[in-house]
C-alpha cells in the first residue's frame, strides 16, 4: 500500500536528521510524491537476453565500440541513492541504484574534440538527447539494480541509464548505445516537444 506522503517525509527526515526537514526541498515544483515504482514506457517492453545484449559507442569517437553485458559488468560498480522525477508529475525519493558510473564508461572512450552532445539509444528505437556535461555528471549510472533487486524488463533491465538530475524520460531503459554529436538533436520525446535539456527544478518540461 502506498505510504501517506507525510509519513514518507517523516521517514526521510529520520533517515537524515541534518537535512532540512521539508519535502519541498526534495520535490521539484509541480511534482507529487509517490512510493510506487510506476512503469512508464512508450511501446512494448523490450526483453533482451543478456548474452545477446550489446552496447554501442559511435558518432564522434576515435574508435567505435560494441561492449557485451559482461564487458560492462566487469567495470567497477557503484551504488548511489537518488530521486527520480517523471514529467507526468510523480517523483520518487531515495532509489538505491547500482551499476557502472558514466565516468568509468567515458574513461574507456576517446571522443573527437567536436563532441558536445550525446544521443542515448535504447532497444525498441527509443532515444533521448543530453548535453555532454549532463551525461558525465557524478551521479549518472548504467544501472542494473534498484533497492538490491535486478531491474525487471518493465523497468529497463538488464541495463538502463539513470540521470537523476533531469526528468526521467532522459533515463533510457534497455540502453544500447551512446552516439556522440557536435550539435544537439531531439530524441524521441524531444521531437514531440519535450524539452531538450529537462531540468525538473526549473520545470524544463516542454520547449
Ligand atoms: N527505452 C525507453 N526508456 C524510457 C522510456 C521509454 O518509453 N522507453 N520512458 C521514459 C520515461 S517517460 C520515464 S518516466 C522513465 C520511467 O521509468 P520506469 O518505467 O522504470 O518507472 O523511463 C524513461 N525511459
Ligand atoms: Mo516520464
Amino acid at each position: 500500500m502506498e505510504l501517506d506522503p507525510s509519513k514518507r517525509v517523516a521517514r526521510l527526515k529520520a533517515a537524515d536528521p541534518k537535512r532540512k526537514p521539508d519535502e519541498n526541498d526534495r520535490l521539484p515544483p509541480g511534482q507529487y510524491l509517490t512510493d510506487k515504482f510506476p512503469v512508464l514506457t512508450h511501446g512494448p517492453t523490450q526483453r533482451v537476453p543478456k548474452d545477446r545484449w550489446r552496447f554501442k559507442v559511435f558518432g564522434l569517437v576515435e574508435e567505435e565500440i560494441a561492449w557485451t553485458y559482461e564487458d560492462i559488468m566487469a567495470m567497477p560498480q557503484v551504488e548511489l541513492t537518488a530521486d527520480f522525477h517523471c514529467v507526468t508529475r510523480w517523483s520518487q525519493l531515495e532509489n538505491r541504484w547500482k551499476g557502472v558510473s558514466l565516468h568509468e564508461v567515458m574513461n574507456r572512450i576517446k571522443l573527437k574534440p567536436e563532441a558536445r552532445f550525446v544521443m542515448v539509444h535504447g532497444y525498441g528505437g527509443y532515444s533521448t538527447n543530453l548535453p555532454l556535461d549532463a551525461l558525465v555528471d557524478d551521479d549518472v549510472l548504467l544501472a542494473h539494480s534498484r533497492d538490491g533487486e535486478p531491474l525487471s524488463a518493465e523497468h529497463g533491465g538488464p541495463l538502463r541509464l539513470i540521470v537523476p538530475k533531469l526528468y526521467a524520460w532522459k533515463s533510457a531503459k534497455w540502453v544500447n548505445g551512446l552516439e556522440f554529436l557536435a550539435c544537439d538533436r531531439p530524441g524521441f520525446w524531444e521531437s514531440y516537444g519535450y524539452h531538450m535539456n529537462g531540468d525538473p527544478w526549473t520545470e524544463e518540461r516542454f520547449s
